[in-house]
């Protein structure tokens, strides 16, 4: 699997599958889950919605991921993780990286060659960006995947330099 990063706006990409940094309710928020729904319109709340009254009525646990449509996004599927808030009483890492590896299963299983990623957890969840970065980088290039291209798409200068050392020293 290929890694690559941009720096830029998610909902800007052109892949099979966006994922986005969701919160178990799955019926949106605000940093790139905001963007992605405000951008892809509200098909992706109304299968949001219906994952809550089926599959999820609990929501989605902490780590896990589901796919829905993307849109009005160029794109096809949005696949919703849901990453753990940053405590620095208790090492949540396998959480964080859960997020990645589910999020590669699912899109395996939807046939998705090419992934964007956010920076998971590195938002309002309040990870450490450094520390967010090795477990993105460092799950994603040890799972197994069918995916050929995994692009995460880091919004701001610091994110983008902490990943982009990351791949440096796995490289
Ligand atoms: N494209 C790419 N990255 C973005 C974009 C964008 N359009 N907008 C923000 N980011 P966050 P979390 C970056 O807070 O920490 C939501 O309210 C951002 O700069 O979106 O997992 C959910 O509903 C940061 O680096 O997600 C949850 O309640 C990264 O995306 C909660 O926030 C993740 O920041 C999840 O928090």
């Amino acid at each position: 699997m290929k890694i690559t990063l941009v720096r830029g706006d998610i909902t800007e990409q052109r892949v099979d599958a966006i994922v986005n940094a969701a919160n178990s309710s799955l019926l949106g928020g605000g940093g790139v889950d905001g963007a992605i729904h405000r951008k892809g319109g509200p098909r992706i709340l109304e299968e949001c919605r219906r994952l809550r009254e089926t599959r999820y009525e609990e929501g989605l646990p902490t780590g896990r991921a589901v796919a829905t449509t993307a849109g009005r996004l160029r794109a096809t599927w949005v696949i919703h993780t849901v990453g753990p808030v940053y405590k620095k009483s208790e090492d949540r890492s396998d959480l964080l990286a859960s997020c990645y590896r589910e999020s590669l299963r699912v899109a395996d299983e939807l046939g998705a060659t090419t992934v964007a990623f956010p920076a998971v957890s590195a938002g309002v969840y309040g990870w450490p960006v450094g520390d967010a970065a090795r477990i993105a980088v460092g799950t994603v290039c040890n799972t197994p995947a069918k995916v050929s291209e995994a692009r995460f798409v880091l919004f701001t200068e610091d994110v983008y330099a902490a990943f982009a050392d990351t791949l440096s020293a796995n490289s």
